[in-house]
């Protein structure tokens, strides 16, 4: 009798499940037992999915701020880099004008040394060039050596603006021309050719047949003020020494 009633008791159950579905489960006796149990599992698998997705959106996060951290990480190092390289190139160009600034420097303090070395030996400074005036009186050849062994020469005149320099002197004297090597060709004792001259009248002119090979300055007061004299005359000379002039070097022979 129990068991025909059980049975009677479970079919009814399934066609009031067929009937109504999950929600006749709440309202009878085993089926109130599973109900129960389903809606926990799947309770416990929603968290679980949900914690899941959390975890990967966690780690997608973490690597997305990771990567954007990299990046600006890079973006900064590659600005450090190009700062570093920029005053890398500041520094070099700053050691290029430190080094070309010692060397003005050092250009400025020998000339100074110079100027102050060569006005203390009696030498007069203009446009470029030193230029010393004897007191006392030599040949041509004697007053070069002189001038030599100053580190200088006698006085090349081939400016307009050194003849005005001479014209001022007002004074005879030597000046570094002569026609030794072949007669009538004038030459500069640097071994280059008269070109502008500043001959006084009728002059060069190898006066009565004389030997006048040596060029001075007989006619001082005029503008053109050149003269050809014989070389052993004895007269005062002017020596020249241009910037940067190795002359100092030379060895020069004196006249016997
Ligand atoms: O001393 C030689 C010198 O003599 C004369 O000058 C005073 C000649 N000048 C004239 O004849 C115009 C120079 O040419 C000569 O060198
Ligand atoms: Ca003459």
């Amino acid at each position: 009798m129990a068991t025909v009633f059980n049975e009677e008791e479970s079919e009814i159950a399934m066609v009031y499940e067929n009937l109504h579905g999950d929600s006749a489960r709440s309202h009878c006796g085993k089926d109130r037992k599973v109900s129960a149990v389903q809606p926990g599992m799947k309770l416990y698998r929603l968290v679980a999915v949900s914690f899941g997705l959390l975890c990967l959106l966690q780690v997608a996060l973490n690597i997305s701020l990771h990567l954007s951290l990299y990046s600006s990480y890079c973006t900064a190092l590659e600005i450090v880099k190009k700062n570093l390289s920029d005053c890398d190139n500041k520094t070099l160009d700053m050691e290029a004008s430190i080094e070309t600034l010692t060397e003005e420097r050092d250009e400025l303090k020998k000339k100074l040394s110079d100027f102050d070395y060569y006005s203390q030996q009696g030498w007069v400074y203009f446009s470029g060039s030193f230029y010393y005036v004897s007191e006392i009186k030599k040949t041509w050849n004697n007053s070069r050596y002189d001038c030599l062994k100053r580190g200088a020469d006698l006085l090349i005149v081939n400016t307009k603006e050194k003849q005005e320099f001479l014209h001022h002197l007002q004074r005879r004297i030597w000046i570094g021309l002569t026609d030794r090597e072949i007669e009538g060709t004038w030459k500069w004792v640097d071994g280059s050719p008269l070109k502008t001259s500043y001959w006084a009248t009728d002059e060069p002119n190898s006066y009565e047949s004389t030997d006048e090979d040596c060029g001075d300055t007989k006619f001082f007061t005029e503008k053109n003020s050149w003269n050809d004299s014989p070389c052993e005359y004895l007269l005062p000379w002017t020596c020249e020494k241009k910037k940067n002039s190795s002359s100092l070097t030379q060895q020069p022979k004196a006249e016997i």
